[in-house]
């Protein structure tokens, strides 16, 4: 890829994808309207004590109603591609069986309204809403659920195929299976580290069974998204080519196999990392992981999906408990990265991005590259209908930059979707952390465009930055 300099523009590659995300139990709300069954979200959320405030997403961005409205943001904002998820239990409200077709109805009219504002829709089949009857039969524990999804996966490809370009299967199976099952932070909220790791080894099935019957039926680009963690240790966050003492260079390659290899060696290569079969046995047994599982899950892919927020700092740490997110990572200290940090706490590292595209396109060369997350919750002040989030513009333009470095470097990056299009519900978080670029005031439902939406449209319209960093505005012009 070469990429032109045009005048003071930092360019990104013709045809790069400019867009944003969203997830539907996030932002579309009427959870028992028009016929949806109830997913292992209403269930958790509706337990006390589960999410900050007891915040649900029952009402949400209220997005199922005013989708046309929200389509038009998008248009305004020059958005070239949107990406949502479908919730499974609109579309079928025990997770199998019956077709509830006012579900289907809905992603079809959204869909409709997108092409026709000229924005290409990006679907993803699971983003965490599991139908709660699938849940009652063992969740994703149940090896049977991946075969349900593969169903549901077709279901939803014969209704859009003939609009939809893009497929993406699971979104972040290792949030799933370990924040869900490991720690309980997430829905369902069970709590052992041997049901997590099965979790996460049918999310892989269920992914690759969702590919092969969305190829069937005629799908051209379809992708696995992964939440990837650049791992490295604090002195590494200094000087990126220090040389690691065995003790420290173990510590990193043990939890990078846990949550990236986990996951992409399986999907792109069809093989387990040694280290994580050595745990996945201590801890769960191989009894899960049958014999083909891996050449089905090994399907060729068009797309990695790449949500990208922070990285994982660790060293060596004899002594030291597992964390519970990461169950066989004992011996190793999590030290947390000393950096500026977001709303949620986590730190601001934009060259874990390139670093982590670079090593993507080194390992995994086959495959392209989309970030199909990246962004950042703050403490957003509104003020005379506007909000000011300077630092989140910082963010933005910094990853920016930080992607497009990587692509000089030549990895085969092909756009990027910001998280979030609206604020919403940020799962256990509940509506208190806040990722748009669009403010959503949850009382009244109104929408306002945030200082770095207005920013990110300057940047689709040039398709790049400005050579020099974003002038800061001065105190008079913030007065
Ligand atoms: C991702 N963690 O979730 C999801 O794909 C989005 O739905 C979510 O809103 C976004 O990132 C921001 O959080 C994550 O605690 C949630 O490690 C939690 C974690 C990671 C990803």
């Amino acid at each position: 890829t070469t990429i032109a300099t045009r005048g003071r523009t930092l360019a990104f590659p013709d045809g790069f994808i400019w867009g944003a995300a969203t997830a539907a139990y996030q932002i579309e709300g009427a959870a028992s309207e028009d016929g949806r069954g109830p997913s292992i979200w209403d269930t958790f959320s509706r337990t006390p004590g589960t999410t900050v405030g007891g915040h649900t997403g029952e009402t949400a961005c209220d997005h199922y109603h005013r989708y046309p409205a929200d389509v038009s943001l998008m248009e305004e904002l020059g958005l070239e591609a949107y990406r949502f998820s479908v919730a499974w239990p609109r579309v079928q409200p025990s997770g199998s069986g019956a077709v509830n077709a006012a579900g289907l109805d809905f992603y079809e009219r959204l869909v409709d309204e997108l092409l026709e504002a000229g924005i290409s829709p990006y679907v993803t089949l699971y983003h965490w809403d599991l139908p709660q009857a699938l849940e009652d039969a063992g969740g994703w524990t149940n090896r049977d659920t991946a075969y349900r999804f593969a169903d549901f996966s077709r279901i939803v490809y014969d209704r859009l195929g003939d609009r939809v370009a893009t497929w993406m299967t699971v979104n972040e199976p290792w949030v799933s299976a370990f924040l869900g099952y490991g720690m309980g932070v997430h829905a369902p909220g069970r709590t052992s580290s041997a049901e997590a790791f099965r979790a996460a080894h049918h999310l892989l099935l269920a992914h690759g069974l969702s590919v092969r019957s969305l190829r069937d039926a005629g799908a051209r680009e379809i992708a696995l998204t992964l939440n990837l963690v650049p791992v490295l240790t604090p002195g590494q966050l200094n000087d990126p080519s220090l040389v690691l003492s065995a003790q420290d260079a173990e510590a990193v390659d043990r939890v990078d196999c846990l949550v990236n290899r986990q996951f992409l060696d399986p999907a792109l290569r069809g093989t387990y990392p040694d280290q994580v079969l050595n745990i996945v046995e201590r801890i769960a047994g191989l009894g899960h992981i049958h014999d083909g599982d891996l050449k089905a899950i090994n399907q060729p892919i068009e797309l990695l999906g790449i949500n990208y927020y922070t990285p994982c700092v660790v060293r060596s740490g004899p002594g030291e408990p597992a964390n519970p997110a990461y169950p066989g990572t004992e011996d190793i200290e999590f030290t947390g990265a000393y950096a500026p940090t977001t709303a949620t706490g986590w730190p601001i590292v934009p060259t874990g991005l390139s670093e982590l595209l670079v090593r993507l396109a080194r390992d995994y060369p086959e495959v392209g590259l989309l970030v199909t997350e990246n962004g950042a919750a703050f403490d957003d002040v509104v003020s005379d209908d506007r909000v000011h989030d300077a630092d989140r513009t910082a963010f933005l333009e910094g990853h920016l930059r930080a992607a497009h470095a990587a692509i000089e470097a030549g990895a085969d990056l092909r756009g990027y979707l910001v998280w979030s299009l609206l604020d919403n519900f940020e799962w256990a978080e509940g509506y208190t952390k806040r990722f748009g670029i669009v403010h959503v005031d949850f009382d009244t439902q109104r929408r306002l465009l945030k200082d770095s939406a207005r920013w990110y449209r300057e940047v689709i319209q040039r398709n790049g930055l400005w050579r020099e960093r974003t002038r800061r505005p001065t105190l008079e012009e913030v007065a």
